[in-house]
């Protein structure tokens, strides 16, 4: 899925764009703080920053679906099903491992903020246990209405954090009473003088959402399952499937068209983003310290999975030099930091892959645009470590059920996520929403986004290459030299 648009200088041009932008937002943001803005001089001057976020999650569901359908249908999965089925199940084994790997560094390092006491009265502790999480995380991949559930999905507005959230069984239980306060008078001493509330009990056949966020994220997840079913099923269905191919791929060229407008846009949202973040934190200082401590727990964790877990795999499998390996896709390495976008790098990684490591192409050409359409390790990673740092710094205590919805969320999201810049960062919102976390505390971390977008994409590419090395030489028996009648593929194109 070569990126149209993109190219060095241009990306180049918006990463100085950025930077400046970020640079200029923490200026406006502590310069504004000493003048004292009114609540509703703050809510204005936050528009344009709100506007970004309302673009990145408008573009969640267009681009994971028309990308991954379009790209997997692309792709002649018939010409070795055993290449196929490894190459799919070697990418959600190192995908998953990524983001195990994000989780163990966040905790170890805690960059949110020191571990709050168990009885600290302002720690959030959940009100969902494991078992409902994980209940919830199976019901809502399936939303009843898909089409509803796609469109409706920023629609509702997020029910603020008033009320603890019930669980499943409560909520269940057509005994509890469902009360919603609408207002309370107390006098001094905090006895309620008067209040008016209404009584919701639903009938027990209606199953209400446990909490919106989590039937949110879910629901994106569902669509991410669907939508990479539904490409790989286009691919074998040949000619039959063309039609519903070529508007995917349509829908995906427009969507990128759409994209590459709204970055330009960027620079501009976040000077408003990141100033009216600091205009709204208590101790912005603080917060650069744990922003400092974010940064380093991504680069630690990228370096980690990409350096050394990542080049063992291929060691351990292939039993030849890494080293050797990673020299020669260097240039592709290289391209995809001053790229961000694994996509635009595409080419290039083909290439080293096919003249400095001599991979058979009919290899490259199944497993690297498989790779830069679902694994995204970097991104995954990323992405568990994102959502657990806010959930740090807003204090919120996670539970096991909670961590393997993020465990599994972070994967999809890396999945639909396109090899486009910042494309972490748009499907950041399905992790964040999968737990209840507040979707506008993304604004804390774009501020370092456009510097680790290229390391974690650096690791994407990184992924890509190393596992097509690993599927050359595990079906190595399966292709027949290159020019004699292969035996399996029908085209060997
Ligand atoms: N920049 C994306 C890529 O090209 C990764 C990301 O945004 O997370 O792989």
């Amino acid at each position: 899925l070569p990126l149209r648009g993109v190219n060095v200088c241009k990306q180049n041009g918006l990463l100085i764009l950025s930077v400046l932008a970020v640079v200029i937002g923490c200026l406006l943001g502590f310069f504004l703080r000493g003048k004292q803005l009114s609540e509703q001089e703050v809510k204005y001057f936050q528009f344009p920053g709100e506007l970004l976020m309302r673009m990145l999650k408008m573009l969640i569901l267009p681009l994971v679906v028309s990308s991954l359908m379009s790209g997997l249908a692309a792709l002649d999965a018939k010409c070795s099903s055993r290449l196929g089925i490894m190459t799919i199940s070697y990418y959600l084994w190192t995908t998953f491992v990524a983001v195990v790997v994000g989780i163990v560094m966040v905790y170890i390092i805690h960059p949110g903020g020191a571990a709050q006491k168990e009885d600290s009265e302002d720690s959030k502790k959940p009100m969902t246990s494991s078992a409902d999480a994980l209940l919830d995380l199976i019901r809502n991949m399936f939303p009843a209405n898909l089409v509803q559930a796609t469109f409706q999905q920023y629609r509702t507005q997020r029910v603020p954090e008033l009320i603890p959230k019930p669980t499943v069984a409560q909520l269940l239980d057509e005994t509890t009473t469902r009360r919603v306060y609408i207002y309370g008078i107390q006098d001094d001493n905090g006895t309620d003088v008067q209040n008016f509330s209404l009584d919701l009990t639903p009938p027990p056949d209606v199953i209400m959402k446990t909490s919106p966020g989590t039937s949110e994220g879910m629901n994106v997840l569902g669509i991410v399952i669907f939508s990479a079913t539904m490409g790989i099923m286009l691919g074998r269905m040949g000619p039959n499937g063309s039609a519903l191919v070529n508007f995917c791929q349509s829908l995906n060229e427009a969507v990128l068209k759409i994209v590459a407008i709204v970055i330009w846009y960027f620079p501009f949202g976040i000077v408003f983003l990141v100033a009216g973040k600091i205009l709204e934190m208590d101790d912005p200082s603080a917060m650069g310290k744990k922003l400092g401590f974010y940064a380093i727990t991504v680069v630690m964790g990228l370096v980690l999975h990409g350096l050394f877990i990542l080049p063992a795999m291929y060691f351990f499998i292939t039993k030849k030099s890494p080293i050797v390996y990673i020299r020669g896709i260097l240039q592709a390495l290289l391209i995809s930091l001053a790229t961000s976008s694994s996509s635009a790098t595409l080419p290039i990684t083909f290439k080293c892959l096919l003249e400095n490591n001599h991979i058979d192409r009919r290899i490259i050409r199944f497993v690297l645009p498989v790779g830069a359409t679902i694994n995204m390790d970097g991104t995954a990673l990323y992405e568990a470590v994102a959502a657990i740092f806010i959930a740090q710094v807003n204090n919120y205590e996670l539970d096991f059920g909670q961590i393997i919805t993020i465990s599994i969320t972070a994967t999809a999201a890396s999945i639909g996520a396109a090899g486009i810049p910042q494309a972490g960062l748009v499907t950041m919102v399905i992790v964040l929403t999968s737990v209840g976390l507040p979707t506008d505390d993304i604004t804390l971390i774009i501020a370092v986004d456009w510097a680790l977008d290229r390391f974690r994409t650096m690791v994407n590419v990184m992924g890509d290459a190393l596992a097509t090395g690993i599927m050359a030489h595990i079906c190595r028996k399966d292709f027949v030299k290159e020019g004699e009648q292969v035996r399996e593929c029908k085209n060997p194109s």
